[in-house]
Formats: structure tokens, sequence, C-alpha cells
């Protein structure tokens, strides 16, 4: 369908038409709802408010598998962002996604496991040692930025649930709640989006889910109020504001594999020898930053990650 948008295109990728259409799609679906814009953010609202505004987490620890490279600025992170439920441009899911409830929440963890759980979000925080973690994040589209998450091993969560011999990868899913996500109403992508990993993946000690920011719980618009951050893969894999973890026997679908399957894998490594079909990945722009850089294999975490593909020829697997 002409109104399917690839994720994180440069903009000079999307044709006129397909932008045209899938803006006025979602700009519809918000009008269609009861809140209008004006409340809901004042882009003039200085961000170090809007950090203030969140609620401190406590008892952090410092994370030795963090980068000492400078963290971007807390409005960076928190106005460029994709998150189709809240529309297509950077600037749409901080205008829109503050409408979102995000308590009482609870996540489902279950399938091929010995003990399926399901968690009120603040008992699974509880159950949890915290940390801040660092991380390089690379977007398929081209940019990057560095981000002092707060978050837990999501080892920790799956090993509670005792997952059985048959679970050989991880089911993610988003929070399916059209009534607060307008793109929803939408058909940019199918709904609720859904990513996967391979259970080496998910168990490994760099991935975690993330529920802070800065310090801080996560605004909205990065994935409130957890979301999934694997920092050697492309960003889509980073699923957002998650309901839902199984454990599964086959490969699990994913939203822009789904969506593209000729552009976006289900691995999804970083990977700057191998070009999307529409452009390269060599390079990358920091948010921030005028001059862009070369982009590092599985950005950057090649020593801790490249041992989980020995063998795969991971341009076929991409
Ligand atoms: N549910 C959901 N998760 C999502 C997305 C989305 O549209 N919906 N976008 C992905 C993409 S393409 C990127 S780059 C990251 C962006 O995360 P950030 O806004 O915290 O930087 O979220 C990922 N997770
Ligand atoms: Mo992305």
């Amino acid at each position: 369908m002409l109104i399917k948008r690839v994720p994180d295109m440069p903009a000079s990728e999307i044709t006129d038409e397909r932008l045209y259409w899938g803006r006025r799609q979602f700009l519809r679906a918000v009008a269609g709802t009861a809140v209008g814009t004006a409340t809901l953010w004042s882009p003039a609202s200085p961000a170090v408010e809007a950090l203030e505004a969140q609620a401190s987490l406590q008892g952090l620890e410092k994370s030795g598998l963090s980068t000492t490279e400078e963290p971007n600025s807390f409005d960076d992170i928190t106005s460029y962002n994709n998150f189709y439920e809240f529309g297509l441009d950077k600037e749409d899911p901080r205008r829109y996604a503050g409408r979102l409830k995000t308590r009482p929440w609870t996540i489902k963890v279950d399938g091929e496991v010995g003990k399926p759980a399901e968690y009120a979000l603040d008992d699974l925080i509880k159950l949890n040692q915290l940390e801040e973690r660092i991380y390089r994040f690379r977007c398929v589209e081209g940019w990057s930025m560095v981000i002092p998450w707060v978050g837990f091993p999501l080892a920790a969560v799956l090993k509670r649930v005792e997952p059985t011999s048959r679970a050989k990868y991880v089911a993610f899913t988003t929070l399916l709640r059209p009534s607060e996500m307008p793109g929803q109403r939408t058909d940019v992508l199918e709904w609720p989006y859904v990513e996967g990993l391979r259970l080496d993946e998910a168990m490994h000690p760099l991935t975690i889910l993330a529920v802070g920011l800065y310090g801080k719980t996560l605004v909205n618009q990065n994935g409130a109020p957890i979301r999934l951050v694997v920092p050697w893969k492309y960003g889509f894999k980073s699923i957002k504001s998650i309901v839902r973890i199984s454990l599964v026997e086959k490969q699990p679908p994913t939203s822009w594999n789904r969506s593209a399957p000729q552009e976006y894998g289900f691995y999804s490594n970083v990977n700057p020898d191998v070009d999307h079909p529409r452009w390269s990945q060599a390079r990358e722009r920091r948010i921030g930053e005028f001059f862009r850089r070369k982009t590092l294999p599985f950005n950057g975490y090649a020593d801790q990650v490249a041992g989980l593909y020995a063998g795969m020829d991971l341009r076929k697997l991409y």
C-alpha cells in the first residue's frame, strides 16, 4: 500500500505523495479524538521542566557496561523520536504521547515457561536492581544518539519465569489502545507493534528493559512505562510500551519485517557493510553534531556480541 512508510527513511527518499497521505491520515485520526493538541504539550516549555516533572528512580547502580561517550541532552532524546503510534514525524511523539495512561500497567511474561507471570509494572521494577546504562543508539535511518537509560537486564525477568527447553525466541508486544494512540487508527503499520529476539540475544547482559531516562521515569514518547533496548541493533528492534513478553519456539513476526521484508530483516544488527536497499549504512549523524561519523559494526558492541553470530552469513540474515 502506498501510504505505508518504511521507518526512518531520509526525507529525500520519501515521495511527496506518501508523506502527504500518511500525514493526512494521521491528522484525521488525531482530529477524531476528544483531546485537542493544544493542551498536550507546550512546545515552549523547557526540557528541564519536563525532566523535573518525572519521578526520580531510587537506588540506581552505575553500570560498567556504559559507554564513556557524552550523552545527548534530555531535549534531544525526548523531541526526536520514532513512535508511529503517535504519528510519523519526529516531533509527533512528544506532542501526542502525553495522552497515553501508563498506570495501571500490567506486563505478562508467558509462553514456553514453567512459571508464567503477570506483573503490575511497579512490582516488576521492585524485583530488579535498577542500573543506569549509557548506551549508543543507532536508528536504521542513519542518525544516532547516546542515551542514559535506567533499566535492568531482560535476562533477570526471563530467568524468573523459567524458560522451557522449547523456548528459542522471545516475542514482544506493544500496548494496543487506539483511543490513546492515534496512529493505531491509521494503517501505517499492522497493530500492535511487535518485535522479537533470539533467546540468546534476549539473555545477553547488554539487553535491557528500560523504565527510565536521566535518572527519572521514562517520558511517554520514549516508550513509557517500559521498553526494550538492544544497543547493537537498529533502533526499531527496541520496542516501546510493552505489555507482553512471550517465550516461543519459532521465530516470531516483527513489525517492520512484516511491512517491508526486503528492507528489514529479523536480525537487524547494525552493520556498516550492508547497505539498506535505498541508502548506505556506512555513516551516521549523531544528533547534535554536524559532521557524520563512521558507523561501527554492531554499533560499537562487537567485542561483546559478535560471538552470538559466529558462522552466520549476516548479509543474508540481515
Ligand atoms: N511500539 C513502537 N516501538 C518502537 C517504534 C514504534 O514506532 N512503535 N519505533 C522504533 C524506532 S524506528 C526507533 S529508532 C526507536 C526510537 O526510540 P527513541 O524514541 O526512544 O529514540 O523506537 C523503536 N520502537
Ligand atoms: Mo528507527
